[in-house]
């Protein structure tokens, strides 16, 4: 099982350097005051906010695309070196924040266990834009680019190591654009589109995407773009796709990662809480957070006497 004895360290990612709209940079206060802590210790978990990282208020101006990847760059290096730091034993958890942070967190990660880990990307994008491709100019559109070691030399000059394309995959894909699929294709990226999802159940997408991500390594970590999910149900993201997963079918696919010895971290990016007025989605992203890092459970005993009779 996934070493439940293992204390969560939640870090919080408070930048939006890397999305046009400044919300997600509250992410991180916003979960932490949602009671986050408190809900994954009520699932059985050990648990402590570490620290919440804000991007240096130098940075929070209007840019060119050589300063946003300086300044995104500059970020993510910083949480690298806060994830390759935490106490050995303890499990990372990141808040973001926009999915630019990814670009740090898996570097730090690879740092800490000491070899690329696998990596599931579940997101409605592909994220796989490097500063010639993009059409955005956003930053948030390249990260698993950079963490492959493609794209420019401030998202890819971090400490830890680049990820294997063998062992990493996109779940829930529906909205990209082509230079991006080309560059996932041409490294070998698998990709689960939605179709797929639709055609398979999202039960053998999921088993398939453990195989690939766990295969011959060390550990393995699951980076969810909560856009991944249908907007009818988590609508207070920067970039909502239509068609989109479901919270409670996803729920009961992130339980299977509790038996999982090697999954050594998790990050959650894009929420917006000034889209999120009631805290509808907050509560629906701690029941995923739960779902994912909650303690394995024994099955409950029978609640039918004649079974214990009949030994
Ligand atoms: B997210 C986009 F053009 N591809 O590059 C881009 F459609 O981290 C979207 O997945 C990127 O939320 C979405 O800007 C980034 C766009
Ligand atoms: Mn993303
Ligand atoms: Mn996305
Ligand atoms: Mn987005």
């Amino acid at each position: 099982p996934q070493q439940p004895e293992q204390a969560l360290a939640l870090l919080g990612a408070a930048s939006a350097l890397g999305a046009p709209d400044p919300g997600s940079a509250r992410g991180p206060s916003a979960l932490e005051g949602s009671g986050l802590v408190a809900s994954l210790r009520a699932a059985g978990r050990t648990a402590r906010w570490s620290a919440t990282l804000e991007p240096s208020p130098l940075s929070d101006t209007a840019h060119d695309m050589r300063t946003s990847l300086q300044v995104n760059g500059a970020f993510a290096t910083r949480l690298a070196d806060a994830i390759a730091g935490l106490p050995a034993g303890e499990f990372p958890l990141v808040l973001g924040g926009d999915h630019a942070i990814a670009t740090g967190t898996w570097r730090g990660v690879g740092h800490r266990i000491g070899q690329a880990p696998g990596l599931i990307w579940i997101d409605a994008h592909l994220d796989s834009h490097t500063a010639h491709t993009t059409h955005s100019g956003n930053i948030h559109g390249m990260p698993l680019a950079a963490l492959l070691g493609e794209g420019a030399p401030e998202l890819t000059d971090l400490p830890g190591p680049c990820l294997d394309p063998a062992r990493c995959c996109v779940v829930g894909a529906r909205a990209w654009e082509a230079e991006e699929h080309a560059l996932l294709q041409r490294l070998g990226v698998r990709i689960f589109t939605m179709d797929e999802v639709h055609r398979r159940g999202l039960h053998a997408v999921m088993g398939d995407a453990l195989a690939i991500t766990r295969a011959g390594g060390r550990g393995f970590g699951l980076s969810l773009d909560l856009d991944a999910l249908d907007p009818g149900e988590l609508p207070a993201v920067t970039c909502p796709e239509p068609d989109g997963l479901g919270v409670a079918s996803l729920a009961a696919e992130l339980r299977r990662l509790r038996a999982c010895p090697d999954f050594v971290a998790m990050e959650i990016v894009e929420y917006r809480p000034d889209l999120d007025p009631d805290g509808l989605c907050a509560a629906r992203i701690v029941k995923l957070a739960q779902s994912a890092l909650g303690r394995e459970t024994m099955p409950a005993p029978s609640a039918d006497p004649s079974v214990a009779k009949v030994q």
